[in-house]
């Protein structure tokens, strides 16, 4: 099924001419309206008129988040103000905040890429779309509850938080697809077990899961705790906010909308473009956004693009699921280290449950790090030495994938605070000193 059959099926050649016309528009609007691009562009020598197709995108200096706060906060928009109808904005944890735009066209475009999605991984006007993102400034909340709205769904905007009254709601209002972070629906799951509910007790079908990353095994994990089927959904607040690209449901990789915004990987040191199926860092460029429309912009996020078709029948190219930002990636005494792969082996070890923290220091010049990983209640009731022979195995699964010795605790189930939103899995304390 699909909400847009026309575009998601596009031939790939009619695609980029329509690609091609409205980047073409898009350069000249920023180009027109943006003191910031119009003076990056002269100083590339670039014209409006220089960009006739996807290709010559690469010839064009990128986007990064710090020109947002320089220019905070509305200096890239490209709307006059009385054409902008609502702004969110990124919390960031470090400076100003980025703030973003939309027009009314924008809010219109958002929804229905969010329509799109919902209805890719089998949603439809009869589902009932429970919302446990953060309403607010987050893009989490209203962006998928316009999507939800566009398709005719019942939406049910709880909104995060008073996890024992969404439980109440899933039961009470038949709620059928879930929207929240991986990791709250992780929570959820939990509760609902300690609730004495069996998933089975509940309508819930589909979950739409984003906003971090989460790996394989934790939507296994997901899966079977909510007895649904979990989706990866994608987006930014600066490229528009969720429904940038989403799975089907073959779960296969994460359908861009391309005819708004394309894609491209980069290498994030040389900032080249790399080769089809490569891995590196993502770039977007937005291409019907009238308030904020940015070009090639550097989104820190990992992940890699694959153009073959998928069973699905969209044409549309796929981003792997993104394992992590260029950011967040730990150097632990010379070595690369995502908390994605700690996830990944956790979640392939018996007897650990999927709350972890990782805990990074530098004691006498040394990096260390340490994850704590709750144990599950059955281990948890082991002896002393079954218990540190698991702490054993975790520390040399660890080292074979990680390639570096780290410490290992397991702790008792419910230590490790469990989170409402986006998940604080990393603490560095060597980013104080
Ligand atoms: O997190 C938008 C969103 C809301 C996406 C709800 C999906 C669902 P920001 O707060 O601006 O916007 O954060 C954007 O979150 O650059 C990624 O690093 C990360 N992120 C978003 N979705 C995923 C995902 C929203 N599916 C930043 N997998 C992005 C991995 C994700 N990381």
């Amino acid at each position: 099924m699909f909400y847009n059959k026309k575009i998601e099926t596009m031939a790939r050649e009619d695609l980029k001419k329509l690609q091609a016309e409205r980047l073409r528009k898009t350069v000249e609007r920023v180009y027109n309206n943006v003191p910031l691009y119009r003076e990056r562009f002269d100083k590339y020598g670039i014209k409006p008129e220089h960009i006739k197709t996807v290709d010559d995108l690469k010839n064009l200096p990128f986007t990064y988040k710090t020109d947002l706060r320089d220019t905070y906060p509305y200096g890239l928009f490209a709307a006059p103000m009385q054409e902008v109808v609502r702004i969110h904005a990124s919390s960031g944890t470090t400076g100003k905040q980025t703030v973003v735009g939309y027009t009314k066209n924008d809010i219109d475009v958002w929804a229905e890429c969010v329509a799109r999605a919902m209805v890719s991984v089998g949603g439809s006007s009869e589902d009932i779309v429970h919302i446990s993102y953060g309403y607010g400034l987050f893009t989490g909340g209203l962006g998928l509850h316009d999507g939800a709205t566009k398709l005719g769904a019942a939406v049910v905007p709880v909104s995060t938080g008073n996890t024992a009254r969404q439980i109440n709601i899933f039961k009470d209002f038949g709620s059928t697809i879930l929207c929240c972070t991986p990791s709250y629906a992780m929570y959820l799951a939990e509760a609902v077990k300690e609730s004495g509910i069996s998933p089975d007790e509940l309508k819930l079908r589909i979950g739409i899961f984003g906003a971090e990353p989460w790996t394989e095994e934790m939507r296994q994990e997901i899966e079977k705790g909510l007895g649904i089927k979990a989706y990866d959904i994608y987006g930014l607040s600066e490229v528009c906010g969720p429904g940038v690209a989403c799975n089907c449901y073959m779960q296969n990789g994460l359908h861009v909308q391309e005819d708004h915004f394309i894609p491209e990987i980069i290498d994030p040191d040389t900032g080249e473009v790399l080769p089809e199926g490569e891995s590196g860092e993502l770039v977007f460029t937005c291409i019907t956004k009238e308030a904020l429309p940015l070009i090639r912009y550097r989104t820190r996020d990992i992940s890699s693009l694959i153009y073959e078709p998928c069973e699905c029948g969209r044409t549309t190219v796929r981003m792997t699921k993104p394992c992590g930002r260029t950011d967040d990636m730990l150097i632990i005494r010379g070595v690369n280290v995502f908390p994605s792969q700690v996830e990944s082996v956790l979640l392939n070890i018996e007897g650990v449950s999927p709350h972890y923290h990782i805990t990074v220091d530098r004691v006498n010049n040394l990096d260390t790090m340490e994850v704590q990983v709750e144990m599950s209640p059955s281990l948890f009731s082991d002896s002393v030495k079954v218990i540190q022979e698991k702490e054993k195995t975790i520390k040399q699964a660890l080292l074979s994938t990680l390639n570096i010795s780290v410490g290992v605790k397991l702790v008792s189930p419910k230590t490790i605070s469990r989170s409402e939103g986006k998940a604080n899995r990393v603490t560095d304390n060597r980013k104080d000193r």
